[in-house]
C-alpha cells in the first residue's frame, strides 16, 4: 500500500501520517487536487483507523425544524422562506410537543433541532421548546440551534453569546449542532449569504459553547463557488479553534444540493468529490475525534464506502429530514436502526450504537 501511495505522488504526506505529524494547507490542497481517490482514501484510513479502531458510530436520532421562516434567504438553502411565502411555516410550541409525542415508543436518545432566523418569534419560544421537549422525553440529548441561531438568541434575548447558552443549557439544552458554518471565506458569504453571522463570528459562539462545556459539531457546505483553497482556509480555522479549545465533536461535510436554490444552475456534487471531502477532512483536521458520512446528503451507498474514506460516523435514523430534501435529495426520509447496522456490517466496520456524545449505548 505504502508504494502505491508513493507512486501517487503522496509519499511526503504518508510519512507525516504514519508519523501523526500536523498536515499543512498545502498538503490538504495537494490531497484535494490529486487525481488518485483511492490514495487519498487510504491515507484517511490510517487516521480512521488509529482515531477510532474498527468502530462505526451511528445515532437513534430524531430531526425537527421547528420553522423555515428566515430573514437570511442564502443562495445556496432551499429550505429557508419569506414571512410572507406561501411555502412558510411555524410550528407552536404544542405542535413541537406532539411530534415529540408521536414517536415516544421509539428508543430516540438524540432529538436534533433547528430552524430559520425568525424576524419576531420571542426569546421564550424558544426556551419553551426546550422545556416542552424535555417534559415529554426528560432523558433524550437536545441537540439544537446552529451557531447562527444562538447568536440571533443573544441578540433578542439581550443575553450575550455567553448569557444565552447558559440560560439554555438551564432550559434543557445539551449540545450544538454544527450547521451554519458554510464556507468562513469572507468572499463565499459575501457571494451566497450575506446576511448571515460571518465566520469568525460562527466560530466565536462555538469557542464559547466549548468554555461552557457545551460540546458543538462543525460543517462545512462544498460543491458550489468555493474554491479548494477556501475549502482548506476552512478547515485549517476549524483546526485552530479546535486546538483552543477541543470542544467538537464531529465535522460534518454537507454536499450542496442545488434543486430550488438561488443556485440551481450549478450541478450535484460528485462522488468523488464527496469521498474526497471526507479523506481530506479526515487527515487534515487531526484534532478532531470524529468524521461523519450524513447519508442523508451522499445517499447511503456511498456513506458505506465512505466508512473506508476517513469516516467512522453515518449519523442516524433522522426521520422527517427537511433542509436537504427541499434542495431536491433523493435519499430516504429516515433509516431504520437495522438498515443502520447492515451499512455498517456489509462495510467490516464494528456497528456502535452512540448517544450524542459518543457514549456506547451499545456494540453490535
Ligand atoms: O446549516 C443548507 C446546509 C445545514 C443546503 O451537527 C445545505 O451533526 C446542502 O447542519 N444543500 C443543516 N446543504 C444540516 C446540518 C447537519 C445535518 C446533520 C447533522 C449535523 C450535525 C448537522 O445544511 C445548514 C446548511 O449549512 N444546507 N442548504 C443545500 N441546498
Amino acid at each position: 500500500m505504502d508504494s502505491f501511495i508513493r507512486n501517487a505522488g503522496l509519499g511526503d504526506i504518508l510519512e507525516k501520517i504514519q508519523h501523526d505529524e500536523r498536515l499543512s494547507i498545502e498538503d490538504g490542497t495537494r490531497l484535494f487536487k490529486s487525481q488518485d481517490l483511492l490514495a487519498v482514501g487510504c491515507l484517511a484510513n490510517i487516521v480512521r483507523e488509529r482515531k477510532n479502531g474498527n468502530n462505526a458510530y451511528f445515532i437513534y436520532n430524531q430531526h425537527i425544524n421547528y420553522s423555515n421562516i428566515c430573514t437570511n434567504l442564502c443562495k445556496f438553502c432551499a429550505f429557508g422562506k419569506d414571512k410572507d411565502s406561501d411555502l412558510a411555516y411555524e410550528m407552536s410550541v404544542d405542535e413541537v410537543r406532539a411530534k415529540v409525542r408521536e414517536r415516544l415508543s421509539e428508543p430516540i436518545t438524540e432529538i436534533h433541532m433547528v430552524g430559520g432566523i425568525h424576524p419576531d418569534l420571542p426569546y421564550s419560544y424558544y426556551t419553551d421548546l426546550l422545556k416542552v421537549i424535555k417534559e415529554e422525553r426528560p432523558d433524550v440529548h437536545i441537540q439544537a440551534f446552529t451557531c447562527v441561531e444562538i447568536a440571533h438568541l443573544a441578540e433578542i434575548s439581550g443575553l450575550g453569546t455567553a448569557g444565552v447558552l447558559e440560560n439554555l443549557k438551564e432550559a434543557g439544552l445539551g449540545s450544538i449542532p454544527g450547521g451554519g458554518a458554510e464556507v468562513f471565506s469572507p468572499r463565499i458569504r459575501q457571494l451566497t449569504c450575506e446576511k448571515k453571522l460571518s465566520g469568525q463570528g460562527w466560530l466565536e459562539v462555538a469557542k464559547t459553547a466549548h468554555e461552557l462545556d457545551l460540546h458543538t459539531n462543525a460543517t462545512m457546505l462544498y460543491g458550489h463557488i468555493e474554491s479548494i483553497e477556501e475549502r482548506l482556509e476552512h478547515l485549517d480555522m476549524l483546526r485552530q479553534a479546535q486546538d483552543e479549545t477541543g470542544g467538537f465533536l464531529a465535522f460534518i461535510p454537507l454536499a450542496f444540493h442545488p434543486k430550488n436554490t438561488e443556485l440551481s444552475k450549478l450541478s450535484k456534487t460528485s462522488g468523488i468529490d464527496d469521498l474526497k471531502n471526507i479523506a481530506v477532512a479526515r487527515c487534515f483536521l487531526d484534532n478532531f475525534p470524529h468524521i461523519k458520512a450524513y447519508w442523508v446528503m451522499i445517499g447511503q451507498k456511498l456513506s458505506q464506502i465512505a466508512l473506508s474514506f476517513g469516516a467512522d460516523d453515518v449519523d442516524g435514523t433522522v426521520k422527517e429530514e427537511i433542509i436537504t430534501h427541499m434542495a431536491g435529495a433523493e435519499t430516504e426520509q429516515a433509516m431504520s436502526r437495522e438498515q443502520l447496522l447492515r451499512l455498517i456490517k456489509e462495510a467490516g466496520r464494528t456497528p456502535i450504537e452512540r448517544d450524542t456524545l459518543y457514549n456506547v449505548i451499545n456494540s453490535y
